[in-house]
């Protein structure tokens, strides 16, 4: 017995759990991908995702297994399909402050070119405001000759998943869910109410995108805000994190943490998708200047460097820095849009050689990382924290100091303990901490 015929465009780190989901539930599901690795490994019951995903690897070979989905090329499946997701990437192009929709208009177009009538589609990637409406919905009428609304129906119910927790925030998280008319609506939250225990929404499409764009929006805001105080507490000298502490010790405060800067495969994104949506009607200044802020921050952090190496050795031509994590987030493997990269592009533009370690991030041409912890800070002029992974946070100070060239560290997410690295002999700064540099005696 099948709950219906359900086909998902797009095995990314959203799309392949979601199709899971459905299949686990009852539906008979395939995947469509333009990766012939993301096909066979699925086919072969193998998650192709990365990272640590709790109970992903056992879901994908348990409903491969049992035939409830298959992954392939072809869009042929969307002709006897009740229900078709698109969940295709939508990063955005700052370089032309504009959303790179190729994918998702080209999914449009090819379930446009094999939809028969009832079907519903729902689109779960991050929509600027207005997508759903100017460019899925017009695309798909005109691949398909049939009539959204009429004869198909249409909502967007975009994803709130995160690295490390997929599984968990799909099924467990609320979700808004945003059709283009009541039925489409009422269609998606009951096909979604499958799979989601979180509550389910309804709004139209035209709010949800808001709303999904809004809540990254707000994140980066709020980020933007906690490193707009340390850069202040860092010139009047006082420690931003006393200031954070004791702020959020007033109720309904919650000063976030400062830090190296904003990576992710959402926040950098989504203010700007947020602001493209109102463009012409309403040009946004507090996410633009928050996006600026968070930009700013890993170049503050080459300045920090730049001015401890320039006052303890007298140059900063030839000096050697270690950076220390490149993933954007704590404990994870995931590099994309990490703060790290613009930090060690400026010290490279300056002439400083630099060293990336990561105890996640494997090595690659494009990206060498060293493995040795220790090995990676011998002979550096300074080592500089990028990610609070956890195992920095054990740092031996006496054994860097003893390997180091010249001992600076400038500390981007608070992993060390100032006093005792000032205590050691360390020129120590931090963004948000006013800097102690020990001049060679
Ligand atoms: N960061 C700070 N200061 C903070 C929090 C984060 O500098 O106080 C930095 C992190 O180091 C990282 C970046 O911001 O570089 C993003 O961190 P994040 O915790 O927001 O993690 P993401 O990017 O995985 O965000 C996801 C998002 N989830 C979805 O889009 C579905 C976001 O909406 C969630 O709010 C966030 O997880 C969360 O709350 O955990």
């Amino acid at each position: 017995m099948t709950l219906g015929d359900l086909v998902v465009i797009g095995l990314g780190y959203v799309g392949l759990p979601v199709a899971a989901k459905f299949a686990e539930a009852g539906f008979n599901v395939v995947g469509i991908d333009r990766d012939d690795y993301k096909i066979t490994a699925t086919n072969s019951g193998i998650s192709h995702i990365e990272g640590d995903e709790p109970q992903l690897d056992e879901l994908v070979r348990k409903v491969v297994e049992a035939g409830r989905l298959k992954a392939e090329k072809s869009y042929e499946s969307i002709e006897s399909a009740e229900y078709v997701l698109i969940i295709v990437e939508t990063p955005f192009e700052k370089e032309i402050y504009k959303p790179y929709y190729s994918a998702l208009r080209s999914a449009s177009k090819d379930v446009g070119k094999h939809l028969k009538k009832e079907t519903l589609i729902v689109v779960e990637s991050t929509l600027a405001p207005g997508t759903i409406d100017t460019i899925v919905k017009p695309i798909i009428e005109q691949e398909s000759g049939l009539k959204a609304g009429d004869d198909f129906l249409l909502a967007t119910a975009p994803e709130r998943v995160m690295p490390g927790k997929l599984l968990y925030n799909l099924v467990n998280l609320d979700r808004v869910v945003g059709g283009i008319d009541e039925e489409s609506t009422k269609k998606a939250i009951e096909l979604y109410s499958h799979i989601v225990k979180g509550k389910l929404y309804p709004t139209d499409a035209l709010t949800a995108e808001v709303v999904k764009t809004t809540e990254n929006a707000y994140r980066d805001v709020q980020i933007a805000f906690a490193n707009e105080i340390a850069l202040l507490c860092e010139n009047i000298g006082v420690d931003v994190w006393t200031v954070r502490e004791l702020v959020n010790k007033s109720p309904n405060r919650n000063m976030h943490y400062p830090g190296t800067g904003v990576g992710g495969h959402c926040l950098p994104k989504d203010s700007w998708l947020l602001a493209f949506g109102t463009r012409g009607k309403y040009e946004p200044r507090l996410i633009a200047m928050a996006r600026d802020i968070n930009d700013s921050m890993p170049l503050h952090m080459s300045d920090l460097c730049e001015d401890a190496l320039l006052k303890v050795r007298g140059t900063i031509h030839g000096s050697k820095v270690t950076i220390l994590g490149v993933a954007y987030l704590e404990n994870s493997d995931d590099t994309r849009n990490s703060p790290t990269l613009p930090l060690k592009r400026s010290l490279e533009v300056l002439g400083v050689e630099t060293t990336i370690h990561d105890p996640k991030v494997k090595s690659s041409t494009t990206l060498p990382i060293e493995e040795d912890l220790y090995g990676s800070i011998k002979g550096a002029d300074c080592v500089a924290l990028a990610t609070a992974h956890k195992e920095y946070f054990t740092l031996d100070l006496d054994r860097i100091k003893s390997i180091m060239r010249t001992p600076i560290i400038v500390d981007g997410r608070n992993v060390l303990n100032s006093e005792i690295c000032i205590e050691k002999g360390f020129s120590y700064l931090a963004i948000g901490r006013p800097s102690k540099i020990r001049c060679p005696d």
